[in-house]
């Protein structure tokens, strides 16, 4: 056996090793931010939220106001922290833009997030487990979890921006990252920025677009966009956050809302009460039990005990290849004398 040979099998072995680690590399397709791109709005200051913080809006739980910001949580365990418009927003088209920096210094471990709310003011929201909100709500969650559970199938990397669409019925899903509810989502790296960072959710002529500037660019990069979601008016916009055995700071800078006049927008239904619409979503996917987490840890430990397994049976072949190569080379020195 020459040393070419030896190399190639050394480099094949490396390549099996780390094949394992590219099956799990993220990759996230970004829906087109399509339509409407340029549509008329109008800045509805009614709905909007910005220093000095004071307005049509209630605060709760840990919100502390400062002079430049809201911290919807300190960077400390076991906090849930809520901002919500008190004016039920009576547009049918209308854009948020939420200026907001989440940050902390616990290095590596850090959460749980915060998410943007439209949903039905009925319920109780000040307190809940789902970034800060009470869980079975009705309406939109536009969701910034920070902290991967990823205790399940998802392959997505964290932060995860994520929306889902609630009649009230589905349960949030944190072990889950909310996989098994969302309509659809992307990876953006909001955290532990220089600058700061915005979210924009809009919602036209039933189309809801997700969209960040969390590079500093003053643009638009797209998250994603989902067709046929039907919301009703007069809901409320809300901001929340939450920490638990994990934390950050999740601050508020602004909540900006405009009202949007589509160029094209969808013909209206008359004597339709957009008041009654039920909360859907054709995209969502079916309600699913929650399955115990003991199906994937035991295809986790499997898959674990493979690698290992596999890794071990190379080295030992090297190990052997390397014993008889240099036995071989011994023996060559040995013709020479
Ligand atoms: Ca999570």
């Amino acid at each position: 056996m020459n040393a070419n040979i030896l190399v190639f099998i050394i480099q094949a072995f490396v390549l099996c090793i780390f094949a394992h680690q590219s099956a799990n590399d993220i990759v996230v397709e970004q829906s087109e931010f399509a339509g409407d791109e340029n549509p008329t709005s109008f800045l509805k200051k009614e709905y909007s939220l910005s220093k000095p913080f004071q307005g049509h809006w209630d605060f709760g739980g840990s919100t502390v106001i400062a002079s430049d910001f809201i911290r919807l949580t300190p960077d400390s365990q076991s906090h849930r922290g809520a901002v919500w418009c008190k004016i039920p927003v009576r547009m049918r088209h209308w854009e948020v833009q939420m200026h907001f920096r989440v940050h902390g210094s616990t290095g590596n471990l850090f959460g749980d997030g915060m998410a943007f709310w439209y949903i039905d003011p009925a319920v109780s929201k000040f307190s809940g487990p789902v970034f800060g909100m009470q869980d079975k709500f009705r309406g939109l969650g536009v969701l910034l979890d920070t902290y991967s559970n990823h205790n399940g199938p998802h392959s997505h990397d964290h932060p995860y921006i994520s929306a889902m669409v609630n009649n009230g019925s589905l349960a949030y899903d944190h072990d889950r990252d909310g996989t098994h509810s969302q309509l659809d989502g992307c990876t953006a790296r909001f955290r532990n920025r220089d600058h700061d960072t915005l979210l924009s959710i809009r919602y036209v002529n039933n189309a809801l677009l997700v969209a960040t500037d969390i590079e500093n660019k003053q643009t638009w990069q797209p998250c994603f966009r989902v067709p046929n979601v039907k919301l009703p008016t007069h809901f409320v916009f809300g901001v929340s956050a939450m920490t638990g055995d994990l934390s950050d700071n999740h601050d508020l800078l602004s909540v900006k809302v405009y009202e949007i006049e589509p160029k094209e927008p969808l013909e209206d239904n008359m004597g339709v009460d957009y008041r009654t619409i039920e909360p859907s979503a054709d995209s969502a996917e079916p309600p699913r039990p929650h399955v115990d987490s003991q199906a994937d840890s035991g295809w986790s430990f499997l898959r674990i005990f493979l690698l290992v397994l596999f890794c071990a049976i190379g080295l030992v072949t090297l190990l052997v290849l390397g014993l008889v190569y240099h036995t071989s080379q011994q023996r060559k020195k040995k013709r020479f004398y």
